[in-house]
């Protein structure tokens, strides 16, 4: 193991933006506890002791134009998945989630549509004032709609966004074995516009999709050399949902997560690394260990956007016996 993977990412060095592929994939393979302890020292020298809530909604499901092999909502897996395209759900009916959401203790909520970019019209406008209600109930509001440009970003700035949800999923040499219908400068360009308009980050990826370590590293180097960093960092384990592309992956080992979670954790000290899909295969004790490792936020309720997620009295349960409170 060289020495440079340490001593350049001490706790309280400055942030970095220039780590290497090997620097990273160095740090995904060190022995499991000298890696925690890492991670544990920049968390606790960056980060506040709690966990953030965050509730997800699909407001537009089914029936999108891409191709991505993960995805359930993929017009081109439909007759296989199951998922019928649906209408985009009423402002009001949205913000009954919202209410309901933040009455169980979230501080997020997050609303996805399975679009492949956002055309401005009715349906964009009602986008955004389910933004302007979310903010006017006092919480974070991060949306996920696909492509956009400069004008949406800063419409959407203009209603109050929090954050934009905008994932890489994998590394630029993966890409292409995952999706086809739009290339990985797509994705960068739509991050610019986000951060242009004065809305945070929020970007990160899936592990568990027949990658490698090189490209679950070369994943972190793309996020942690994005200037600033994001501020927040989804890390999903695949769900392998049967009649996508990818049903047959074999799911993640629980600590290849926790791996991923340290090195996010360590390359982007200030970020909010969030454990996303996938957390229901995990144990409990998996669970605190990704907990342990610096993620400081999970998605709370009983479903993400199509898949079921973990118990709310279970995951209320996990941060009490972790003695950890949820950021309100
Ligand atoms: N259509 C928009 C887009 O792709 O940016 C927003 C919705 S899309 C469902 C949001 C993210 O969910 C994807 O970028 C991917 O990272 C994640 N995702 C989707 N299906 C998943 C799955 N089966 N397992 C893990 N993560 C998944
Ligand atoms: C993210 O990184 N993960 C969330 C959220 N951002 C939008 C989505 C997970 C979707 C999992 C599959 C499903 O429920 O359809
Ligand atoms: Fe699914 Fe989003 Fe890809 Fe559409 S763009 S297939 S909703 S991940």
């Amino acid at each position: 193991m060289p020495d440079c993977t340490i001593s350049n990412s001490s706790p309280n060095s400055a942030t970095r933006h220039d780590w290497t592929v090997a620097e990273i994939q160095a740090l995904l393979e060190l022995p499991l506890f000298e890696l925690l302890d890492h991670a544990r020292a920049v968390h606790r020298a960056h980060q506040p002791n709690d966990v953030q809530l965050a509730s997800l909604l699909s407001i537009k499901t089914g029936g999108c134009p891409e191709d991505c092999g993960y995805c359930p909502q993929s017009a081109h897996h439909a007759k296989e998945t199951g998922v019928a395209k649906e209408r985009l759900m009423q402002v009001d009916a949205v913000l009954e989630k919202a209410r309901a959401a933040k009455a169980a203790g979230a501080a997020r909520f997050c609303m996805g549509a399975a679009w492949r970019e956002v055309k401005d019209g009715a349906e964009f406008d009602a986008v955004c004032k389910m933004v302007e209600g979310v903010r006017e109930l006092g919480m974070e509001a991060c949306v996920t709609l696909g492509m956009l440009k400069q004008h949406q970003a800063e419409k959407l700035k203009n209603a109050g966004l929090t954050a934009y949800n905008h994932n890489l999923d994998t590394s630029p040499e993966y890409y292409g074995n995952v999706i086809t219908t739009r290339d990985y400068d797509d994705r960068l360009e739509t991050l610019s516009h986000v951060r242009d308009a004065g809305i945070t980050v929020c970007c990160g990826g899936i592990i568990g999709m027949g990658e490698t370590t090189r490209d679950r590293a070369s994943l972190l180097q793309t996020l942690s050399n994005l200037t600033p960093h994001p501020e927040s960092v989804p890390i999903n384990a695949l769900v392998a949902v049967k009649g996508t592309p990818l049903e047959k992956q074999k799911p993640v080992d629980p600590i290849d997560l926790v791996r991923m979670v340290a090195v996010a954790r360590i390359t982007m000290p200030k970020a909010r690394v969030r454990l996303s899909a996938g957390r229901s295969m995990l144990s409990r004790e998996a669970q605190l260990l990704c907990l342990l490792a610096g993620a400081n936020s999970f998605f709370y309720g009983e479903k993400l956007l199509t898949t079921p997620n973990n118990d709310t009295i279970a995951d209320l349960d996990l941060l009490k016996t972790a003695g950890l409170a949820a950021n309100a």
